[in-house]
């Protein structure tokens, strides 16, 4: 088929707007509001710019948009050690144990300053009763008690969590504005398409181009240094919500692998791209099931009010995956709930009436109340779908068990999963551990390209950051990324191509459309295009049938590996050939762009892995078990920009916390 270019023969040409800074920051989550607020305090006396880039409004945007009900990551009276324990356990054996304890060390801080911003965290009362954040009490960091749901995990009431980050960060910005006599530095609805690696500096970044989804405007960046949080990926395999319901999924759907795709084109190494996270979930709303298991401690049970965690599950579970299975992770959770599933056993259930009434016992009618409150407002804090499940479904969780299942698999490195990238980690506890020198390449949270740092969701071999992890990881990225520009205080940005022609490489979807629409009576319908409807179902396809999703029951193997990375190269041809009516499609257009690139990183992971490192996340069915002496390792990779060639390779794991 011809090869189509964009000469905006049919489709309007946008505006193009050039803006120059210093500290880019992609993204406007949890990882790029804290990289804003710690980079301005660095930033602002050395009146050095930063702007800041988020798809969409900043207030709402990311995983925390609805709010959440717990924060899963303050350390407190624990020791940041026993935290690296319990995320090597979790995570069956392998993280980057520097950049996990770097997090255990600083994490509390952020919590201390959401809580100064205004955020409800929940505290025990002196006699030991638990009070919701509406109370008055003392402050985290004046030694108030945060009630725990888990060792880890704290309460809050937080509906507007994310409101507070963003405010903070946007004053930073605004500082940074007064600062350096900038007039705008934060961009919001403005879609990153891709990085801009330099022109003069082999393997150094210059900047990023992308466009508005509201207004005909692309927007071409450059800068000395880019802190990427653009998320982790949704929506990359076929969900288990269907039609008008797809809309809904746990992980938010407009996180759609930018942050892989962007670092992976510019070549930047990634590190366990074969993880994924698959969580239990209550069915069809998708709410959380953490408060449930630790705060109110529910039980779930197959439907004959059995625990599938024990017994034969559990001796057929050691089998395969000792001694990780002893240690009852998430993964090894999820193993056992799916051969209840398999056996015919369920609708499994959470027994949240059976937990409320032992809660019950000792309580009065008022705290029984109050119990019942907190029950829903654990899902309308955080996951709203799910209490309207309930209340159209009839359940009143004080006197019907809820069902829930496994979901389609996310990737992310934040949650209870560690794909993304390879970076450089924090030298002092490098060198104090004895880990490789090699993990330290002077900046800490930078990638393998010089300049381009990677936090939250995207820097890898390093997950339950959660929502305050994440934070305190781009406030490390935002420390590191402004020593490297003091550190380089010469380099200018070389940036030659034309603005015209990044702008027609991305609106080609545009020029394809308005050429080709008229052929046939249905737009919808086209020989000369395929709509981002109809490519993201096609891709979804692939990856759940060959790649291990819920219609295979998370089974691949390498055969299955092979086929599906055949489709997908003939997929990614055809996506090359995407129509976009408007902006919106547009925006579609490009997000499958960044799926494509994040699920074939994530099936050559997998592939490469000859072994079932995570049961319950996906099973390679020709090598079931867990291989220890052969993949006690770190998998990592690296697509070539200039070649095109990719290459999955090991890496050595090395423990540094003694068990
Ligand atoms: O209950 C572009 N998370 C939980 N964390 C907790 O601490 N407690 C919980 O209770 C948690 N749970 C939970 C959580 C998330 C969700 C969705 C639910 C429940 C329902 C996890 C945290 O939220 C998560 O770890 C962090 O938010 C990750 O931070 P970060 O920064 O890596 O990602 P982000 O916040 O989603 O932000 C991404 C940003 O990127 C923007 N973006 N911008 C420009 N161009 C592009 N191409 C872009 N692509 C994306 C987005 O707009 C966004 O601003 S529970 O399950 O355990
Ligand atoms: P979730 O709501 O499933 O995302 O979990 C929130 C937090 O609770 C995370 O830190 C989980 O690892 C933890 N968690 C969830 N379920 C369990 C469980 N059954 N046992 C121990 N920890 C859990």
């Amino acid at each position: 088929m011809e090869k189509e270019s964009c000469t905006f023969s049919y489709c309007q040409k946008p505006a193009i707007v050039e803006h120059e800074t210093d500290v880019l920051i992609i993204g406007g989550g949890m990882s790029a509001c804290g990289s804003a607020f710690e980079a301005a305090r660095w930033a602002n006396p050395q009146k050095i710019r930063i702007t800041m880039v988020d798809k969409a409004a900043t207030d709402r945007s990311g995983a925390v948009a609805m709010g959440l009900s717990a924060i899963n990551t303050y350390m407190g009276e624990n020791d940041p050690a026993d935290y690296v324990k319990y995320v090597r356990a979790d995570l069956m054996g392998i993280t980057r144990e520097d950049l996990v304890y770097d997090l255990g060390r600083h994490v509390d801080d952020s919590v201390h300053l959401f809580e100064e911003w205004g955020l409800p965290i929940w505290k025990k009362a002196p006699d030991g009763h638990t009070m919701d954040g509406a109370q008055e009490a003392p402050k985290l960091s004046e030694g108030g008690k945060p009630v725990r749901s888990g060792k880890w995990q704290i309460m809050i009431n937080g509906e507007s969590y994310k409101v507070l980050v963003a405010e903070a960060a946007k004053a930073a910005l605004k500082e940074n504005r007064e600062a350096t006599g900038v007039a705008e530095n934060h961009f919001e609805r403005v879609f990153i398409v891709k990085l801009i690696l330099d022109e003069k500096v082999p393997n150094r970044i210059a900047g990023a181009v992308g466009f508005s989804v509201r207004e005909n405007k692309v927007y071409i960046f450059k800068a000395k240094t880019i802190l990427l949080g653009s998320g982790g990926a949704v929506n990359v395999f076929r969900p288990r919500s269907t039609q008008e319901g797809q809309g809904r999924a746990w992980y938010p759907v407009w996180n759609s692998g930018s942050g892989y795709a962007l670092g992976i084109q510019a070549g930047a190494e990634l590190t366990m791209m074969e993880n994924r996270f698959v969580p239990a979930r209550f069915k069809d709303g998708y709410g959380p099931v953490g408060a449930w298991f630790l705060f109110f401690k529910a039980k779930a049970t197959n439907a004959y009010g059995e625990d599938y965690c024990t017994g034969e599950n559990f001796e057929a579970t050691k089998k395969l995956y000792s001694p990780y299975a002893e240690k009852m992770g998430t993964a090894i959770r999820n193993h056992m709930m799916m051969m209840d599933m398999k056996a015919g056993k369920g609708p499994i259930l959470m027994r949240t009436h059976d937990a409320m009434a032992e809660l019950a016992k000792t309580m009065d009618a008022k705290q029984i109340k109050h119990l019942e409150a907190e029950a829903w407002e654990d899902f309308l804090d955080m996951c709203i779908g799910q209490a309207g499940v309930w209340a159209g479904m009839n359940i009143e969780p004080d006197k019907t068990p809820s069902e829930i299942m496994p979901t389609e698999p996310y990737l992310l490195g934040s949650h209870a999963g560690c794909a993304g990238f390879w970076t450089s980690g924090p030298a002092d506890v490098i060198e104090a551990t004895g880990a490789p020198k090699e993990w330290d390449w002077g900046y800490n949270r930078m990638s393998t390209v010089s300049g381009l740092f990677m936090m939250g969701d995207i820097c890898g071999a390093s997950g339950h950051k959660f929502s305050s992890g994440s934070h305190a990881e781009g406030r490390i990225a935002a420390k590191s990324g402004l020593a490297f520009i003091l550190d380089n205080k010469d380099f200018k940005p070389t940036v030659t191509k034309s603005a015209d022609d990044l702008a027609a490489e991305i609106y080609m979807p545009f020029e394809i459309y308005e050429r080709y629409k008229t052929y046939t009576t249905a737009p919808e319908v086209n020989p000369n295009y395929i709509k981002p409807k109809m490519l993201q179902a096609r891709m979804q396809k692939i990856a759940d049938e060959y790649f291990g999703g819920v219609g295979t029951w998370y089974m691949t193997s390498k055969t299955l590996l092979e086929e599906g990375l055949k489709q997908l190269a003939l997929l990614k041809e055809d996506a090359a050939k995407t129509g976009a009516k408007d902006l919106h499609e547009l925006m579609r257009a490009w997000e499958n762009y960044h799926r494509i690139w994040s699920i074939e990183a994530h099936a050559r992971h997998i592939q490469f892995r000859e072994e079932s490192r995570y049961p319950g996340y996906y099973y390679r069915g020709d090598f079931l078990a867990i291989n220890d002496k052969d993949w006690k390792c770190f998998v990592n990779s690296k697509y070539d920009p200039a070649t095109g060639d990719w290459k999955c390779f090991k890496k050595e794991y090395k423990q540094l916390i003694p068990d």
